[in-house]
C-alpha cells in the first residue's frame, strides 16, 4: 500500500509538469495591440471598413449623350471649314449702259382720273412715273443708276438686277398696286415733273448720262417712239388708246413681246 501511494504521488507530480501555463491572465500582459484570449495574447484584428450604404436607384441613371461629331477613320480626308456655297449661280448681272437701259414712258401731267399707280387715289405727285426698260438680252444691274428732272437729282437705285426685256416703273409715291409681273418702286422725294414740259435724264452713279429725253405739255403720258428704241418722245395718246401704260408696252402687252406691232405704226 505504501508503494501505491508513493506511485500515485509521483505520477501526479509528473502529470502536473505537462500542464501548460497561460501566457496571460489579462490584457495588460499582452501590450497595447493584443488582447488576452483564453490565456493567449492575440493581436487585435483591424476593424473591417464599413461597407458604404449604397442603395440601388429607383430609376436608371441617365447618361447624357455626347455628340462625338464626325469620327474620322484612318485614311479619311480631313474636312475643311469652308462654307457650303451650294451650286454655282450662273446668273450674271451686267452694269447698265446707254445701250441697254432706256426711258420708255413718262407721266408728268396726271389726268383727273389718272390713278396710274393703282392705289385707288389720284394724286398729282404720287401718280407721276418714269418707266425704264432693259432692252438687252441680258440682266442689268441698276444699282447707282440716277434719275434727274431737268438738272435736279431725284432718285438713285439701290442694288436691283433687272432681267432681259423687263421694265421697272418708278412712281412719285403712294402704294402702287399693279399686276404682279410689273416691277414698281417709289421715290422718297417727289419727281415734281413740270406739267408744261421738261427734260428727264438717266445716268450712272457718277452722273454720266445714258439718255436724256424731252417731253412737252400733254393730257397723257409721253412715249418713246419708236417704242423701246426711239430717240424722242411723243404723246402716248397719239400712238395708243390708253392715256398711260406703266409697266407695259403702249399696246398693253409685256415688254418681252418687243412692242413691235405698235412700233410699226
Ligand atoms: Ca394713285
Ligand atoms: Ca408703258
Amino acid at each position: 500500500m505504501k508503494w501505491i501511494i508513493i506511485f500515485l504521488a509521483v505520477s501526479s507530480i509528473v502529470a502536473c509538469g505537462d500542464i501548460e501555463q497561460p501566457t496571460c491572465r489579462a490584457g495588460v500582459h499582452c501590450g497595447e495591440e493584443a488582447q488576452c484570449i483564453a490565456g493567449e495574447c492575440e493581436s487585435e484584428a483591424p476593424d473591417e471598413p464599413d461597407e458604404p450604404d449604397v442603395q440601388a436607384p429607383d430609376h436608371p441613371i441617365e447618361t447624357p449623350e455626347v455628340d462625338m461629331g464626325v469620327v474620322l477613320q484612318p485614311g479619311d480626308p480631313i474636312p475643311t471649314t469652308e462654307p457650303d456655297l451650294g451650286p454655282v449661280d450662273e446668273h450674271r448681272c451686267n452694269p447698265a449702259t446707254s445701250a441697254s437701259l432706256v426711258i420708255n414712258e413718262i407721266l408728268a401731267s396726271v389726268p383727273t382720273d389718272g390713278d396710274a399707280n393703282g392705289d385707288g387715289v389720284r394724286d398729282a405727285y404720287d401718280d407721276e412715273f418714269i418707266e425704264l426698260v432693259n432692252t438687252s438680252d441680258e440682266s442689268i444691274e441698276l444699282n447707282g443708276v440716277r434719275i434727274w428732272v431737268g438738272d435736279t437729282f431725284k432718285f438713285k437705285f439701290e442694288p436691283l438686277c433687272l432681267g432681259p426685256k423687263q421694265g421697272i416703273v418708278v412712281f412719285g409715291g403712294g402704294s402702287p398696286n399693279l399686276p404682279g409681273d410689273v416691277h414698281v418702286i417709289t421715290t422718297e422725294r417727289r419727281f415734281g415733273l413740270t406739267n408744261s414740259g421738261n427734260t428727264v435724264t438717266i445716268s450712272d452713279d457718277a452722273g454720266i448720262a445714258f439718255q436724256t429725253v424731252e417731253y412737252g405739255d400733254a393730257k397723257t403720258s409721253w412715249q418713246l417712239w419708236p417704242e423701246l428704241y426711239g430717240s424722242s418722245l411723243v404723246p402716248h395718246g397719239d400712238v395708243a388708246d390708253l392715256p398711260f401704260t406703266p409697266g407695259r408696252c403702249s399696246n398693253g402687252m409685256a415688254f418681252g413681246t418687243g412692242c413691235s406691232d405698235q412700233s410699226s405704226n
